[in-house]
């Protein structure tokens, strides 16, 4: 059964993973927050009721780790980093409704409260489990104070996460060789008695609850394939003293926590209960959104949850089912980002190959900037390269070139000629263009395309420059008068269209925008209908909105991040060990440049054998532009292309379901091997193979405009 769309008239809430209170925050960090704000304001925009609320994750060995390398006790540590967070998303106008955290009375007590309840309802027992343990550290290593090997993947893998490789999450004991990592040592096992939470008990209700997802298909398609492996129950439980006691203990008695990952997703719903207390449930029920059946029978408010990639099977697996099992509502949507790279190497906090949240601001440049860049550059969940290079081409070419060019020129030639908004109506062209990109923003919101939802936008706006530059009002105001007006009105329409949908976006020069149009009040109060309001008539000379951003700039930030790249890694060659240590400490979600550095050290050695130029001229390889792209029934991972290469156009079978968008598939420019045998593929014949590297499949591509069909050679 398919949801409403959105706007509903059941209450949202619009969540982002919780930042570890462990470290500065950057790029990779902000890309998830500035989304998720993104989408909540464009809830918002359609009229629907929503809260957005986080909270800074205090607890776990992310927070422990790091506060014992500092000598520091863990809530002071956490507590400091929380508030610098709390000072730095405002910053980003990122604009929580509510901003907590885990270590908070709300949380603390309803954590318990919810694990008491999965207790009582029999879900949860007490094994007898083999624990890690560092003897001349004398304790034992939960997560990450605990190396090894990635049972699945073999990859390098924490004790609880596989964050090199396959992004599993591991139970205590399951992961490999595992040494410790306050000494270096290797780890010996004790027996322990834990906690556990049946998650197996929920495969069925889970894969219901998936099959009714919305948000991105990974987040629907990896935990399939989990529960198809089989499902493990979950060590709910810690030896530590840094956490939220598990109900019943006596605090401290026996040194054990609840696990991290129980109390950090109830934080989604006592942030939500903190908001509800402070303007009332009149005016937000958390209990509608999270506890009470809806309307039509559905469960609920609209929860939606955006996360990083490697957090899926926390939030479609574990997270779900605590919800099941303690009567709370199921999400409605996870939508999960990919990471940042940048430079097209993994971002790299120890390496200092990381923009920094500071930095970015110091250096002078809008939020709204940074924030159209990762919420138009790929699709939600791809990875997203940032480089000065290319944020300098998206903003001089789109903002700069289009949108603020438009806008200038428009009210300018408005403010000049009229003072204000001429009197005329609204052409029915021009009406119906603002009705479509009206249409497009509402379908991108329930698509949970921000890509789509800002394409609205700047698609508008270069319809309203070629409408301009078609019409030529310049030429018009002596000999047509009448029709430069009315040339004029439509062009000051669709800037007020343009404020109204840039604003989940750019939330602050879309202000600027509607303020410099006369209008009163708060363009993020404004709704979809507003886009086809007049607007006042008359207001003040206008302003540049952007400004372009020139060559010298860019080399010199490129310069700069060379350098401090350079330094941290001569830092790393002195004290490697260190270095080691702090990477291990590391908790942001996109931070996979020790993925990708890890890569780098065993990469396959080279061929030793030579080929001649003319086998290699046997080898057939295009130029194609995917057309189609679809799943293939029963292969989890498979989709069927058809690729124009030129000549003719291909049928194609590639591994990139479980990667990429498959929805943002047509289009992209691939390199084809066109003749390689066919083969046969879950009953789908494929002609031929798109090249990808690594085990993201990274597409390769041409970066000019080479047609589909050119030889490569
Ligand atoms: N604190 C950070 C991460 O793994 C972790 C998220 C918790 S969300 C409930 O990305
Ligand atoms: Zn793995």
């Amino acid at each position: 059964m398919s949801r409403e769309e959105f706007p509903t008239d059941d209450p949202a809430v619009v969540t982002c993973g919780l930042p570890y209170a462990n470290g500065d925050l950057h790029i990779g960090h902000l890309r998830g927050y500035i989304g998720a704000d993104a989408f909540d304001r464009a809830l918002e925009t359609l009229g629907q009721k929503t809260a957005y609320v986080c909270g800074s994750d205090m607890h776990g060995t992310p927070v422990a780790v790091n506060a014992e390398q500092e000598g520091v006790d863990p809530e002071a540590f956490a507590l400091e980093w929380h508030e610098q967070y709390e000072e730095t998303f405002p910053k980003f106008n990122v604009d929580f409704d509510n901003y907590g955290h885990t270590h908070d009375e709300t949380n603390t007590e309803l954590t318990r409260e919810i694990v008491r309840t999965l207790d009582e309802a029999g879900y949860v027992y007490e094994k007898e489990i083999q624990v890690a343990y560092d003897p001349d550290a004398d304790q034992y290593l939960p997560d990450r104070y605990v190396v090894g090997t990635c049972p699945y993947c073999g990859e390098k893998a924490r004790g609880d996460e596989c964050d090199e490789g396959c992004q599993r999450h591991l139970e205590p004991g399951e992961v490999e060789d595992p040494t410790s990592s306050i000494t270096g040592n290797p780890a010996e096992y004790r027996e322990r008695t834990h906690k556990f939470f049946e998650v197996s008990e929920f495969s069925d209700y889970l894969t219901e609850f998936l099959d009714g997802l919305e948000g991105t298909s990974n987040a629907r398609n990896q935990p399939r394939q989990w529960i198809e492996d089989g499902l493990q129950d979950w060590c709910i439980t810690r030896d530590m003293d840094w956490g939220i006691d598990y109900p019943g203990e006596t605090e401290g008695e026996d040194d054990l926590v609840l696990y991290v990952w129980v109390d950090a997703p109830i934080e989604y719903i006592a942030s939500s209960k903190q908001y509800s207390e402070r303007v009332g449930a009149d005016e937000y029920d958390w209990e509608e959104v999270w506890k009470d059946s809806n309307a039509t029978g559905e469960s609920g408010g609209e929860i939606v949850h955006f996360i990083g990639r490697d957090i899926i099977q926390h939030h479609t697996i574990f997270w779900p089912a605590m919800l099941e099992g303690a009567d709370y509502n199921a999400p409605r949507a996870v939508a999960a980002t990919g990471f940042i790279t940048i430079n097209g190497k993994g971002l790299s906090t120890s390496r200092n190959r990381a923009i920094w949240a500071e930095e970015y601001l110091n250096e002078g440049f809008h939020p709204d900037l940074l924030r159209y860049y990762l919420t138009t550059t790929g699709g939600l969940q791809q990875d997203v390269d940032f480089s000065w290079d290319a944020f300098q081409e998206k903003v001089n070419g789109e903002l700069v070139g289009n949108v603020g060019n438009f806008l200038y020129r428009s009210t300018l030639f408005a403010y000049r000629n009229y003072e204000g908004t001429p009197d005329a109506d609204v052409s029915e062209e021009v009406r119906e263009r603002i009705q479509d990109a009206v249409e497009q923003f509402r379908a991108g919101v329930n698509d949970y395309s921000l890509r789509d939802v800002a394409g609205a936008t700047t698609e508008l706006a270069k319809f309203g420059n070629e409408y301009i530059q078609r019409n030529e009002p310049w030429n018009l105001v002596d000999d047509d008068p009448e029709e430069a007006e009315q040339v004029i009105r439509d062009c000051v329409q669709i800037a007020k269209a343009v404020a109204v949908l840039l604003e989940p976006i750019a939330p602050d020069k879309a202000q600027q925008v509607w303020e410099q149009l006369g209008e009163d009040g708060d363009v993020a109060d404004a709704l979809l209908e507003h886009a086809l309001e007049a607007p006042p008539a008359e207001f003040d000379e206008p302003v540049e909105l952007f400004d372009k951003i020139e060559d010298d700039r860019v080399e010199e930030l490129n310069e700069k991040l060379a350098e401090r790249v350079a330094a941290a890694s001569d830092d790393q060659d002195a004290d490697a060990d260190d270095a080691e240590a702090e990477d291990d400490a590391d908790a942001a979600s996109s931070d996979d440049g020790d993925a990708a550095d890890a890569a780098a050290a065993d990469l396959e050695a080279l061929a030793d054998e030579r080929i001649g130029f003319e086998e290699f001229q046997d080898v057939d390889m295009r130029v194609g532009r995917i057309e189609s792209a679809e799943g293939i029934e029963g292969a989890d991972e498979l989709v069927r292309l058809e690729v124009d290469i030129g000549v003719e156009t291909r049928q194609i079978v590639a591994g990139l379901k479980q990667l990429h968008d498959v929805d943002a598939l047509p289009g992209t420019k691939v390199v084809v091997l066109a003749n390689l045998e066919k083969a046969e593929l879950f009953g789908v014949e494929s002609n031929g193979m798109v090249l990808a590297a690594g085990e993201q499949a990274d597409l390769l591509t041409t970066h000019e405009d080479a047609a589909p069909g050119t030889k490569i050679k």
